[in-house]
């Protein structure tokens, strides 16, 4: 595989299949013109890989730094095979930006290493709104889409493994 693939240009033919799947994502409102543009990318693109309409749950959040508690609550509550979070954080001209960003990405991180269900880090954190727009839909593609073919090829390893675990106590 090309290095450093730009997930976003997946033919439909190479997306994995998400027939079997449930997945849930979790959308931050804060910067909605990027973040809904990327829920967009994601929902169109699980639709396209065979994920059936009934079978995606979509919580909205205020900001990125709540993604990690929603993601939280639906790995807890919901039967979802994996969480994508999509929040989008701009530098201003306070330290919010660090503090979000950090808080987010290690809250994800920390998810990621205690569960076994995948949660998918799809939060641009840019300097400028421009370099946001640019990845939602822009000239860089749209990370929403990538967050959905990330989740789908995690679900499919965890699908691949678990089936290694019960070869193996067979
Ligand atoms: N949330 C984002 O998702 N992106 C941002 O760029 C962002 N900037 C913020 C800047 C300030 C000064 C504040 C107070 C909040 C910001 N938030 C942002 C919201 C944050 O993620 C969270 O929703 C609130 O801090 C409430 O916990």
């Amino acid at each position: 595989m090309k290095k450093n693939k730009d997930l976003s240009a997946c033919a439909a033919s190479e997306l994995p299949d998400g027939s079997p799947y449930s997945i849930a994502i979790a959308v931050a409102d804060w910067n909605a013109e990027v973040t809904h543009a990327m829920l967009e990318g994601a929902t169109e693109t699980l639709l396209k890989s065979g994920v059936k309409e009934e079978n995606i749950i979509t919580v909205h959040v205020p900001g990125s730094f709540e993604l990690t508690s929603a993601a939280g609550m639906l790995l807890n509550y919901t039967s979802a095979d994996a969480v994508i979070c999509i929040g989008c954080v701009i530098q201003g001209e306070t330290r919010h930006f660090e503090f979000i960003s950090h808080a987010v990405a290690g809250g994800i991180a920390q998810l990621c290493a205690s569960q076994c269900r995948p949660v998918i880090f799809s939060v641009l954190t840019t300097n400028t709104p421009e370099q946001a727009k640019e990845r939602a839909g822009g000239k860089c593609g749209n990370k929403g889409v990538e967050g959905a073919v990330t989740a789908l090829r995690m679900c499919h390893l965890n699908d691949q493994l678990s089936s290694c675990k019960s070869k193996k106590s067979r």
